[in-house]
């Protein structure tokens, strides 16, 4: 009896401490989730390294979401009646409308071009309307408000695809334009270049003007969306080794873009001109969206943008490994020791402080440094003692 007592309270103590272990285990585990979830680890730093800095770079965005697009056209002051032509598969349809501005039921303003893309309700800017046999230049002009790094740009019309347009970007905030791109079933003649020129490592700046937007093989056209896509890299050859193509980093970097929405309709013969029909129907743009993907410029120093100080809405670089400015393009105050370099899979390129300028107030040095010291012994003295005091 005294033995099954015995026994009994053995096993209760047992219970008692897989009990309490199992829930400090739990509390440990959550609490190690809780740290992480409000403490991440910083991905400028490999935490397996101990510390050393690593290329870090923001997340991929819809730079254009939300943002204003300035329009040089758009309907509905006066209202006025459009037509829109749709494709399904063969099938190509007709629907005619008022736009008014007045009426926000019956209004297309610019604001539709960059919000939420619902493909089941899409909202769509028109342009005012425009002579379909002739030239109609119509812009979309749009702020990025700094500088990005962008991957593709895409347009998605509703109804059919304009004949032509061309797409420039800008590296000054609007003041200059270099031309990104040309879409159009003439481009000799609409844009004075020869189509589907292939791009070698001479000309990696080049735009390229091609007519596979109209082309009836192409998938998104087959498929019903009506979208253009420009993907900025395609085709160019340094492509594959971009953290080594300065030429190329220049050639996806953007503060602004511009669509230029040049002709509706390919030129016509005079007879089909002629025909009633065609000039007495409505024409109009109309892109229900304007996607920029891409990525917040910052050289590899930055995980992320923030709003600048100035309390604006514009962004700026958090800047890491000791870099400094809008897109942690330099050096930031005492870390000029080395050059200012971009950070590469390879290469953090962290800029490294002054030992004589940085240590003239504070020199006691922490003993937890001192394995940092060592294992990095390829590096001066001085970088080591600049991570600690900056
Ligand atoms: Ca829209």
């Amino acid at each position: 009896m005294v033995v099954m007592k015995s026994l009994g309270v053995v096993v209760a103590l047992v219970v008692v401490v897989v009990v309490v272990r199992g829930s400090e285990a739990s509390a440990g585990g959550y609490l190690k989730m809780f740290e992480a979830q409000y403490n991440p680890p910083d991905p400028c730093y490999d935490e397996e390294t101990g510390g050393l800095p690593k290329k870090c770079i923001p997340d991929f965005i819809n730079a254009a979401f939300g943002r204003g697009v300035e329009t040089t056209s758009t309907c509905g002051t006066p209202p006025s009646r459009y037509c829109l032509t749709t494709q399904e598969k063969s099938e190509v349809s007709r629907r005619c409308d008022v736009c008014d501005a007045r009426d926000p039921t019956r209004a297309h303003p610019p604001h539709y071009l960059t919000d939420l893309n619902n493909p089941n309700n899409l909202t769509c800017w028109h342009s005012a309307p425009v002579d379909p046999l002739q030239p109609d230049n119509v812009t979309l002009t749009l702020s990025l408000g700094k500088k990005y790094e962008l991957t593709y740009i895409s347009l998605q019309f509703c109804g059919q695809k304009p004949d032509s347009l061309s797409i420039y970007k800008s590296m000054d905030y609007g003041r200059t334009w270099i031309p990104f791109q040309y879409y159009s079933s003439q481009c000799r003649k609409v844009y004075g270049r020869r189509s589907r020129m292939v791009i070698g490592k001479a000309n990696e700046q080049e735009a390229l003007c091609t007519d596979a937007h109209l082309s009836h093989n192409d998938p998104l056209t087959s498929s019903g969306s009506a979208r253009i896509a420009f993907s900025t890299l395609e085709g160019r050859p340094s492509a594959e080794d971009f953290d080594s193509s300065p030429v190329l980093q220049d050639w996806v970097t953007a503060t602004d873009i511009k669509v230029v929405l040049d002709r509706l309709h390919p030129e016509m013969d005079e007879a089909t001109a002629d025909n009633e029909s065609v000039a007495q129907e409505s024409f109009s743009y109309a892109v229900a969206d304007l996607a920029v993907g891409g990525r917040c410029k910052c050289n590899g120093h930055a995980s992320r943008c923030i709003p600048d100080k100035t309390g604006e809405s514009e962004l700026v670089c958090d800047c890491a490994h000791n870099t400094a400015g809008r897109e942690c393009e330099k050096c930031k105050r005492f870390h000029f020791d080395r050059p200012w370099g971009r950070a590469t899979d390879r290469e953090a390129n962290e800029c490294v402080g002054e030992y004589r300028r940085s240590c003239l107030y504070t020199c006691s040095r922490p003993h937890s440094y001192l394995p940092f010291l060592t294992s990095h012994t390829h590096h001066s003295f001085t970088f080591s003692y600049s991570r600690w005091i900056t």
